[in-house]
């Protein structure tokens, strides 16, 4: 897809604010600083649309996007990051549960993990999540211009494993550096928006 047009529509905390676009959402979700907001930019094609920065903790209300007249991403806060109060997470929590459940137009779930290292607990949480929510999703394994191509395989295997993934849930190797992955990710959204 051409994309001309990409909109921040509303950075939103709570459902009153969501917008009222009547297009597909595909939220992305992830620990903090793994690539949510850069797999973004690359999917759009801009360099820096959606915020992202070297300090972990960038994103920290729900940004909706509008692409073209076509979808809408929705960049979330991650999750795991140490400097973040009790009551902090608390409200993280909250604003992401009641967005994940209770958005009809929410189509998909980009849940981005590092390829470098085995998902975390939390990844493994927000995974088991989603499942138990029968929210449809795409894994996205990012960063894997950081790892020799001779150890892709082995590496998406370590990823399958450790979130025991469900073999009907696809798996896309990404790189927000290079955009391997770019087309393969679209081609998911789109079956996700089209189901
Ligand atoms: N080498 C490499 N670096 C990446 C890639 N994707 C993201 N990064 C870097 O990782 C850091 C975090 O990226 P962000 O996109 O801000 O991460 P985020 O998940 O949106 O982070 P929060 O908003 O804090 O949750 C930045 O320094 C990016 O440049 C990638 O595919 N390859
Ligand atoms: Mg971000």
């Amino acid at each position: 897809m051409q994309i001309n047009n990409v909109e921040l529509l509303i950075s939103a905390v709570r459902p009153e604010q969501y917008p009222e676009t009547g297009l597909s959402e595909i939220a992305l979700a992830g620990r903090s600083n793994v690539g949510k907001s850069s797999f973004i930019n690359r999917m759009i094609g801009r360099k820096s649309m959606a915020r992202i920065s070297s300090k972990p903790g960038k994103t920290q209300t729900l940004n909706f996007y509008k692409i073209e007249e076509q979808l809408v991403f929705v960049d979330v806060p991650g999750y795991g990051y140490a400097k973040v109060s009790k009551t902090e997470r608390a409200a993280w929590g909250k604003m992401i549960e009641t967005y994940f459940t209770s958005r009809e137009s929410l189509k998909s779930v980009v849940l981005i993990v590092d390829l470098r290292h085995p998902p975390t607990n939390d990844d493994i949480m927000m995974y088991d999540f989603l499942k138990h929510y029968s929210i449809p999703c795409i894994i996205v394994a990012t960063k894997s211009d950081k790892i020799p191509k001779g150890k892709w395989e082995k590496h998406k295997k370590v990823v399958k494993e450790t979130l025991d993934m469900d073999p009907a849930d696809p798996l896309v190797l990404f790189s927000s550096e290079t955009g391997k992955g770019h087309d393969e990710a679209w081609a998911e959204i789109y079956k996700a928006i089209e189901r």
